[in-house]
C-alpha cells in the first residue's frame, strides 16, 4: 500500500486533529490490545481506569464511573441507552434536546427505539430552558445539554436544563465531546460540579489530542453504567457495560499519554491559542462584511455566500457549512495563525470573482 493520510496543512473543519507525539507513541505500543475483556488484557485495562479518573477531574467528578468509547456517538447512544433502562423498558420513553444536538442522538433513538424531542434554540443559538420544558413529560427519559455545540460552538444553560431534568425524574445528560477539553479554562458551568449532570460525553480524540478513536463516558455513579451490563460467560471477565466487544487499546493508552503531558497546563495553553485563533478570524471576516457568529469558543461560522465557500473547497481547504448555510471554521490545534492567513488571502483572491460570477457583472 502507497498511500499517505492527508496532511492537516488545510483542514479548517476536522473536531480531530494531529494526536501529541507521547499519544502517537502510546497507540502505536497498544495497538494489539483489547480493552474489551480486561481479564486478558490487565495492563491496558488499568490505563483505562486512570483515563476515566482524569477525565473526573477534567469534568468535575470524583469517584467518576465510565469507559474510553470509541467517539461521542457511542457516548451518546449509551447515555440515552442507560436513561431508557432506568425509565423501565415497557415505559415509552422520550429523549429531550436542543436543536443544536449533534445528530449522533437520531441514531441513539433510531437503534434504541425512543422518541427523540427536538426543542427549538433561542437567538443565541443556546437551548431554550422554556422550549426545553415545554417538550418534557412523565415519559421523558432524557434531558440532553450540549457544552460546545458542534455548529456554533455554544454552550447551554447547564444548572436550568438540570433543574428541567429533576422536575420531571429525568436523567441529565451533557455532550461535552468537543467541548469538554476546552471548558475547564472558561468561566461556563458545564460539568458534574456546577449541576446535577448524570452522564456526560466528553472526547479525548477531538480537542483532546488523542489518536482516533477515543471517546469518553462518564457517569456519576459507576452504578448506572451497570444497568447496561451484560453476562459474557466465555471471557476472563465475566461482564461488559459497553456498546462494541473489541475495542481499541490503542485509543485507550493514547488518551492517557495525551492528558499526561497536556492536562492541565497544555490544554490551558491550547485553549488560548485557538481562543485567540477564532477571535482574531472572526475579526478579520467582520471586517470584510460578512456576518459572523461570536466565537464563545474557538469554532467561527460566517456568512461566506456558497460560490465563494466552493471556489475555496476548489483550492484545497476542508471547510464545511452548518445545516444554515454558514461557512464553519473549528480552530483545532493543528490550525495556525498562518493557515488562517492564508486562507483569508485566498478568500480576498476569490470572493470578489466568485461573487461577480453570480451578479453576472463579468
Ligand atoms: N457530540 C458533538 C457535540 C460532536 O460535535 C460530535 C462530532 C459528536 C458528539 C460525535 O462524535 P464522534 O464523531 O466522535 O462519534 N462532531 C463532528 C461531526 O460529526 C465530528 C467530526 C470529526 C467532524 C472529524 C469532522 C471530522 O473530520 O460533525
Amino acid at each position: 500500500m502507497q498511500a499517505e493520510p492527508q496532511a492537516f496543512d488545510r483542514v479548517l473543519s476536522s473536531m480531530c486533529t494531529e494526536p501529541h507525539p507521547a499519544a502517537r507513541d502510546a497507540a502505536i505500543r497498544f495497538l494489539a490490545t483489547n480493552p474489551g475483556d480486561p481479564a486478558t488484557y490487565p495492563a491496558v485495562a488499568a490505563l483505562e481506569s486512570a483515563a476515566v479518573d482524569t477525565l473526573g477531574e477534567i469534568a468535575g467528578l470524583e469517584n467518576p464511573g465510565g469507559y474510553v468509547a470509541s467517539g461521542g456517538t457511542e457516548a451518546n447512544i449509551q447515555a440515552v441507552r442507560i436513561a431508557r433502562e432506568r425509565a423501565g423498558r415497557t415505559k415509552r420513553a422520550n429523549v429531550v434536546m436542543p436543536e443544536s444536538g449533534h445528530f449522533s442522538f437520531q441514531k441513539a433513538a433510531d437503534v434504541l427505539g425512543i422518541e427523540l424531542r427536538i426543542a427549538p434554540v433561542d437567538d443565541d443559538l443556546r437551548a431554550d430552558p422554556a422550549a426545553m420544558a415545554a417538550c418534557v413529560d412523565d415519559e421523558t427519559a432524557l434531558v440532553v445539554g450540549v457544552a460546545g455545540t458542534t455548529e456554533y460552538g455554544r454552550v447551554d444553560p447547564i444548572p436550568e436544563l438540570g433543574e428541567i431534568a429533576a422536575s420531571a425524574d429525568a436523567l441529565l445528560h451533557v455532550d461535552a465531546a468537543w467541548g469538554g477539553f476546552l471548558l475547564p479554562f472558561t468561566d461556563h458551568a458545564w460539568n458534574f460540579a456546577d449541576a446535577p449532570v448524570d452522564t456526560m460525553a466528553i472526547d479525548p480524540h477531538k480537542m483532546g489530542q488523542a489518536a482516533v478513536p477515543s471517546g469518553g463516558l462518564l457517569a456519576r455513579e459507576e452504578s448506572l453504567l451497570d444497568a447496561l451490563a451484560v453476562d459474557t460467560p466465555y471471557l476472563e471477565s465475566t461482564s461488559q457495560a459497553t456498546l462494541t466487544g473489541t475495542r481499541s487499546g490503542a485509543g485507550v493508552a493514547s488518551a492517557v499519554a495525551a492528558m499526561e503531558a497536556l492536562w492541565p497546563d497544555g490544554y490551558r495553553r491550547q485553549h488560548e491559542r485557538s481562543q485567540a485563533n477564532a477571535e482574531w478570524f472572526a475579526e478579520a471576516l467582520l471586517a470584510r462584511g460578512y456576518d459572523v457568529v461570536d466565537p464563545e469558543l474557538p469554532l467561527v461560522s460566517a456568512s461566506v455566500p456558497e460560490p465563494v465557500f466552493y471556489a475555496l473547497r476548489e483550492e484545497g481547504w476542508r471547510i464545511s457549512r452548518t445545516g444554515a448555510g454558514e461557512l464553519r471554521v473549528v480552530c483545532m490545534p493543528h490550525v495556525t495563525r498562518e493557515m488562517l492567513e492564508s486562507f483569508l488571502a485566498d478568500l480576498d483572491r476569490l470572493a470578489p470573482r466568485a461573487s461577480a460570477t453570480v451578479t453576472g457583472d463579468d
